[in-house]
């Protein structure tokens, strides 16, 4: 943090008066979507300049008056910016912000402000899915045929062309949803958005019942929530081998073109089993035995079933790792640290939870927690997380460790938020690929925070992080598409790209800003590479809405199904 101006604050307000009357300030950086009456609402404005925040209903009565506040640096986008802080202001209804004159867009506050986002991003589950035509009724404009029925998938290395004798081992692994902009089918990134998906109804099921966002119902019984999981579920069920080892991935073995499903018919492999594949599939499984079991108990059986013996399998197999081959391209989802500590700790709560065998405790005490995560390269916290909100069987020892865990994490972003320049809550190394889910999942860390203690400090560190989401930020966007008044036009996403419909598939988190630049084509070779946008040297910057940028402007389930829980536990927590 850097304040620099609260030295001679009657100077700046006198140079500045003079100033203001000829240029207006910079719009208002501000969440599109408004916010909950009683939400901490907050407005950032780049520059620094003396005037002061007059906010105004749309009948033109000013409702609130502020000074200028102090200017701070945003290292990450190298601004000086200013912060409002309007939250007195709790009357529902559309505001205007003026600072001298009007600039931006309207302001919102009421109830519901998250509803739609909340249906959005969980409906894009459904366009995202293989094996089955997306019909009208449901998909609107983006109604599409069927592509990658996956009902014959070889298994990789059983054929000739992977290096196998025969036509190759077939299996049926359809269903599912594609990973991202791309039409593969990926295991571990499968398993932190299930998880995800299924938290946000173990947290707030009352709110999860009620909600509906016009899917197809195969199991009309299920929550609509439940229903879409599932389908993912059951893909998922297919990649387990018998002896309980789980393949890494469903793809093709080079990326397909910018078409669409129907058109990438490439031949699909499952391609090898491994540990952190294994374990991310026993984690979701147990967990998901726990969520379905009082709806459909043979259902919930076969999952924990299938959990256990992929446990066994990891045990079994602990140097199993997936080492992508030469002859595949496709998304490697390989975790860094490769010990598959954090996988085996997750599974061993999940399952213990799951079964209250003693087994799986005890892997757990000798594994303890660590300070990470999360994202799909660092589960930890997903355990974390488990232990510390379902915490009835777990020793007491155990539940104690992982509240800390937890609540250390949620404390320090919680200071960057009150203290930081943009008020977001995010870490040096949350500017990566997918800095977007980074942000989403900090709010998740939040939220849990605030359903261990109830403080709603922690729940406006939450709503810091959805702002930034939502517009508070440098790009003044939301980062979702089909959402506020901006939002991404051209995201890296092949149904989008080849649809001919010139929206995008609504609901859509794209990864978000990072110095990564893994997309730009430096060496003129690449065509399909991005045009420089090279000349961003700050994080926060470092962003484009062109369907090439595959490195800000991608799209995946891993990045929504955390913006799907922080905009439901938003609207669940001050709907009630
Ligand atoms: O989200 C993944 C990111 O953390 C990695 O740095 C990146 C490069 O390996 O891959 C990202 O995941 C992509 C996956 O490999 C294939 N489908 C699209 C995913 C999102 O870009």
């Amino acid at each position: 943090m850097n304040i620099h101006n609260g030295v001679s604050r009657t100077c700046v307000a006198l140079a500045a008066l003079s100033l203001s009357a000829v240029t207006a300030s910079a719009g208002p950086l501000v969440n599109q979507l408004g916010f909950y009456p009683e939400a901490e609402k907050t407005v950032v404005y780049p520059g620094n300049d003396a005037t002061g925040l007059e906010v105004r209903d749309l009948s033109g009565k000013t409702v609130l008056k502020l000074d200028a506040p102090d200017v701070y640096d945003w290292d990450y986008s190298g601004e000086e910016v200013q912060t409002f802080d309007i939250s007195a202001i709790k009357t529902p209804g559309t505001y205007r912000l003026y600072r001298g004159a009007y600039v931006g867009t309207p302001v919102v506050i009421g109830n519901g402000v998250y509803g739609d986002l909340v249906k959005a991003s969980l409906k894009w589950f459904y366009y995202q899915r293989s094996s089955m035509a997306l019909e009208p009724q449901y998909a609107g404009k983006w109604a599409r045929a069927a592509g990658h029925m996956d009902d014959k998938v070889i298994i990789y290395g059983s054929d000739k062309v992977t290096g196998g004798k025969g036509a190759g081992k077939v299996i049926n692994s359809a269903r599912g949803w594609y990973d991202a902009g791309d039409y593969g089918k990926y295991i571990v990134n499968s398993g932190i958005t299930v998880f995800t998906l299924l938290e946000a109804y173990e947290n707030f099921p009352q709110y999860f019942d009620a909600l509906t966002w016009n899917i197809p119902r195969e199991f009309p019984k299920y929550p609509e929530l439940l229903e879409e999981i599932r389908y993912n579920l059951d893909w998922m069920l297919t990649l387990q081998d018998k002896d309980g080892g789980v393949y890494h991935k469903v793809t093709t073995l080079k990326f397909g073109g910018s078409v669409l499903p129907e058109d990438d018919t490439a031949p699909r492999y499952a391609i090898i089993k491994n540990m952190p594949a294994s374990l991310d599939f026993a984690a979701v499984m147990a967990q998901a035995s726990v969520v379905y079991r009082n709806i459909d108990k043979a259902y919930a059986d076969k999952m924990l079933k299938a959990a256990e013996s992929a446990y066994a399998w990891a045990k079994k197999n602990p140097k199993a790792i997936y080492k992508q081959p030469a002859d595949v391209q496709t998304g490697g989802y390989v975790p860094g640290d490769e010990n598959g500590k954090d996988e085996f700790r997750w599974a061993a709560a999940e399952l213990f939870r799951a079964t209250k065998k003693k087994n799986y405790q005890d892997d757990l005490k000798k594994n303890p927690f660590t300070a990470n995560g999360a994202w799909w390269g660092d589960v930890n916290m997903l355990s974390a997380f488990r232990v510390a909100l379902d915490s009835a069987d777990f020793d007491k020892d155990v539940v104690a460790a992982a509240k800390k865990t937890v609540m250390n994490e949620a404390n320090n972003l919680r200071t960057v938020g009150d203290t930081s320049a943009y008020r977001l809550p995010a870490f040096p190394w949350s500017w990566n690929w997918g800095s977007n889910s980074a942000m989403a999942n900090n709010g998740m860390v939040l939220v849990h925070a605030y359903l261990i203690t109830g403080d709603k400090s922690y729940l406006d560190g939450a709503q810091q992080c959805l702002d930034y989401l939502l517009g508070k930020n440098p790009q003044d966007i939301t980062y979702v598409t089909g959402f506020g008044y901006r939002s991404p036009r051209n995201p890296h996403h092949r149904p989008s790209e080849s649809d001919m419909v010139d929206d995008p598939v609504p609901g859509m988190l794209v990864g978000g800003p990072h110095l990564g630049k893994q997309d730009i084509n430096l060496d003129g070779k690449e065509p399909w590479k991005c045009p420089n946008y090279a000349a961003a040297d700050k994080p926060a910057l470092a962003y484009i809405d062109d369907r090439c940028s595959y490195a800000t402007n991608e799209v995946a389930i891993n990045w929504n199904a955390p913006l799907a829980y922080l905009a439901a536990a938003l609207e669940a927590i001050y709907s009630k």
